[in-house]
């Protein structure tokens, strides 16, 4: 039974790397004495339960967050507890298991006061229900598909997916597209812990309003009384990502690479405030059929903790609160010692967790009402209605005005993520200073490829643009020695250490008569892993030069990273341990780009991903119906697939 068995006390569940007798999710029957925790005041009623470490107690509270549960018997419980120090890649508290239904509908929204016809949200809303566990939870979700023009699937944004990788919702990778009527269920385990998302990976239509929040509960590195549930800051658009898209291909006969095109406005959690005339135009909302904008009451001295999550299709933002100050307690879903600042950058697809103590700086304003501000980095995105006074802060409930509050001054929006000191993991890793792959052979550019495939010029990171076949993912090819090109898959096949990837904007080993060098920041995403980040910077990348200046010393960690541009060069060097097999997606995550090509497959241990995989019987069975589904309809493939 391995690692799901009861373990009364004193030990910590270790993580078995046996594959599959990992795979029998057991659910406990409750008994009175069973440890909850009841972690929260965002979420009335979840409790967090551990039925199998009798004896146990929850030692997690407003002056303790970092520990979360102590074997309260031991002699020395700190050597039995599990709290932030706790190495959660190897070790985690059984939870229970949980299950949740999710409905991908079309429908027709207005986040911002503006209808979009072709909206595509999961249970009715955009954002979607939050999705909400505890460290050590099994999780089962049902995902089920009513979209009449699109298939879906669901991917859990930055979880590991430890020996599921048919559970990573990446269709023509782990899965076919779901159809419509059809729905595939992803089990998989919280072994992190902190908060992310989860986003349709189905071509562009996560834009499109297919994406919630996820939160899973655990220790933090630094005390707080109260908590937001997770936030989704984002660019909108009015029209579908899938018209959009157009605009950034540009014209696919004249062999120029289009623009990003103009979002209209920015949303935080589902609302936001276009400007636009109701009287001539029918799809702009009056003001009282609006939502209001979004506000929350802060109590004089309290500690909140915010949840934040950058779901953006092109934008980055600096995100700020007028007069108050941030504390920095995670990147991404890795706890990191806490700092202050009064400005965060968050790149698309990254989460920052902050607190902050309500105690706003002089000058107070008279009717306590502050400004959450999201402001564009500079050269990150292009919105028409970019106003970043986006929220409210209220030290009086009964204020319904708007805030006078000025933002902090002598911020930088720079598109840059957060200086690399900050970024200091609490659970460190020392990395090897040997990779053990060959660097050169897995450095890659993102370029421009200049041939025209598929109809126009796309962007690519090998020397393919990506472009995949929905009902033939990468999963059910896993007894294969020769690929697709356009599959862009790289092997690594280690069982230790380091595998280390560069990412250039200046051509290494690319044939600039193939590609051409084009400039842009983009935000990249590895599946599968966290990643620590070696080297980061807008300027040229030096083969022999660049990698003695490699950062090994418990480096920031996380899962995604700015590839930084700048007029010369730009590079992100990465290491990840290759220590899960399966085929791991890395794409930028500029919605505009995956879709253009800039993606790749890292496969990893290829022999070992079918023995972690109890049974691909309801893989191919999602195959079989989206076969059946395409059969009578056309689908005009204009993209990589993700
Ligand atoms: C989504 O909607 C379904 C059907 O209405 C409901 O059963 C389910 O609980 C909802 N899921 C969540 C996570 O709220
Ligand atoms: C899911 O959405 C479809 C389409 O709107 C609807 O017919 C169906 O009843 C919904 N299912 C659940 C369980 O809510
Ligand atoms: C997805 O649906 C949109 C309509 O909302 C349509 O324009 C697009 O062609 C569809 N794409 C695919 C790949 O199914
Ligand atoms: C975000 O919106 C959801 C749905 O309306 C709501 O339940 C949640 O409390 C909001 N989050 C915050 C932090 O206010
Ligand atoms: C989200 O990421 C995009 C792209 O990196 C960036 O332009 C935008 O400023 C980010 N948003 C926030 C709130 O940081
Ligand atoms: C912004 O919106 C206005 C009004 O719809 C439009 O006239 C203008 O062209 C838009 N600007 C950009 C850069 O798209
Ligand atoms: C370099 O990459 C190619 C293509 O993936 C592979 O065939 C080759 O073995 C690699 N060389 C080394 C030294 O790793
Ligand atoms: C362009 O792409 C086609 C099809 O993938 C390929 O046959 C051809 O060799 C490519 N041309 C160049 C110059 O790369
Ligand atoms: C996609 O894959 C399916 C299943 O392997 C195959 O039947 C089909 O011909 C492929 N389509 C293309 C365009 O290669
Ligand atoms: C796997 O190999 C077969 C036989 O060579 C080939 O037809 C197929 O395209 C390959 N699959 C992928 C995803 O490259
Ligand atoms: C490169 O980065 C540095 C430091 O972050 C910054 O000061 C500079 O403006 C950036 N240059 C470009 C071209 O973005
Ligand atoms: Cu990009």
């Amino acid at each position: 039974m391995g690692f799901f068995t009861d373990c009364s006390r004193a030990l910590l569940t270790i993580l078995s790397l046996t594959p599959a007798s990992n795979r029998h999710f057991s659910q406990h029957p409750l008994a009175l004495q069973d440890i909850t925790i009841e972690p929260e005041k965002a979420s009335p009623g979840f409790k967090c339960q551990y039925p199998s470490l009798k004896g146990w107690t929850n030692c997690n509270g407003p002056n303790s967050r970092d520990c979360w549960l102590k074997d309260s018997a031991s002699a020395q419980p700190l050597f039995s507890q599990y709290d932030i120090h706790t190495d959660y890649e190897s070790v985690f508290p059984q939870g229970i298991h949980r299950e949740y239904w999710l409905n991908v509908t079309d429908k027709v929204i207005s986040p911002d006061g503006y209808l979009k016809t072709e909206g595509k949200v999961v249970n009715g809303s955009y954002p979607g229900p939050l999705i909400e566990a505890c460290w050590g939870d099994d999780i089962t979700i049902h995902v089920t598909n009513y979209l009449k023009t699109n298939g879906s699937t669901i991917h859990w944004h930055g979880l590991r997916q430890l020996h599921t990788n048919e559970a990573d919702g990446v269709n023509g990778v782990t899965q076919c597209p779901i159809a419509f009527g059809d729905t595939f269920d992803y089990k998989f385990k919280a072994l992190q812990y902190g908060h992310s998302w989860y986003h349709s990976h189905y071509s562009l239509q996560y834009p499109d309003g297919v994406a919630g929040p996820l939160l899973i509960h655990g220790p933090s590195s630094a005390n707080w009384d109260e908590d937001w549930t997770p936030i989704l800051i984002s660019d909108w658009s009015h029209r579908s990502a899938f018209q959009d898209f157009y605009v950034e291909l540009g014209n696919s006969t004249s062999g120029v690479l289009g623009r990003e095109p103009t979002m209209q406005s920015i949303v935080l959690n589902g609302t936001g405030s276009y400007t636009c005339d109701p009287s001539t135009d029918k799809n702009c909302l009056p003001q009282n059929k609006r939502k209001p904008i979004f506000s929350k009451v802060f109590q004089q001295g309290k500690r909140y903790l915010l949840r934040l999550i950058n779901a953006s299709t092109e934008s980055a933002f600096v995100f700020t609160i007028d007069n108050h100050v941030l504390e920095v307690i995670s990147t991404d879903l890795v706890p990191i010692h806490p700092f202050k600042t009064e400005s965060i950058h968050i790149g698309i697809g990254q989460r920052y967790s902050v607190i902050v103590e309500a105690k706003p700086s002089a000058p107070v304003q008279k009717d306590g009402n502050y400004w959450i501000r999201t402001v564009v980095s500079d050269g990150c995105g292009t919105i028409n209605q970019s106003k970043p006074e986006i929220g409210v802060i209220r030290y009086n409930a009964g204020s319904t005005a708007l805030p006078t509050s000025t933002n902090h001054t002598g911020l930088s929006t720079l598109c840059a993520d957060e200086p690399p000191e900050n970024l200091v993991p609490v659970v460190p890793w020392p990395v090897d200073h040997q990779a053990v792959n060959d660097v050169l052979n897995d450095t890659f550019e993102a370029f421009v490829s200049n041939n025209v495939t598929h109809g126009a010029l796309r962007w690519d990171l090998t020397d393919t643009p990506l472009w995949l076949n929905f009902s033939n993912p990468t999963i059910l090819n896993l007894g294969n020695t020769t690929w697709n090109p356009e599959y862009a898959i790289i092997q690594e096949s280690y069982d230790r250490g380091y595998v280390y990837i560069v990412i250039t904007t200046q051509a290494i080993r690319k044939d600039p008569s193939k590609n051409t060098h084009s400039v842009a920041a983009h935000p990249i995403h590895l599946h599968g892993h966290d990643f620590v980040i070696l080297a980061q910077s807008n300027q040229t990348y030096d083969v022999s030069a660049t990698p003695k200046t490699f950062n090994f010393n418990n480096p920031p960690r996380r899962d995604v990273a700015l590839l930084p541009a700048g007029n010369t060069g730009g590079y992100l060097a990465i290491g990840f341990k290759p220590d899960n097999p399966g085929v791991w997606l890395l794409h930028c995550h500029i919605a505009w780009h995956a879709s253009s090509g800039l993606a790749m497959q890292i496969l990893e241990r290829q022999s070992e991903i079918l023995p972690t995989i109890p049974s691909l019987d309801p893989t191919r069975k999602t195959c079989k119906g989206w076969d059946k589904w395409l059969a009578g309809h056309v689908l005009d493939q204009d993209d990589s697939g993700v």
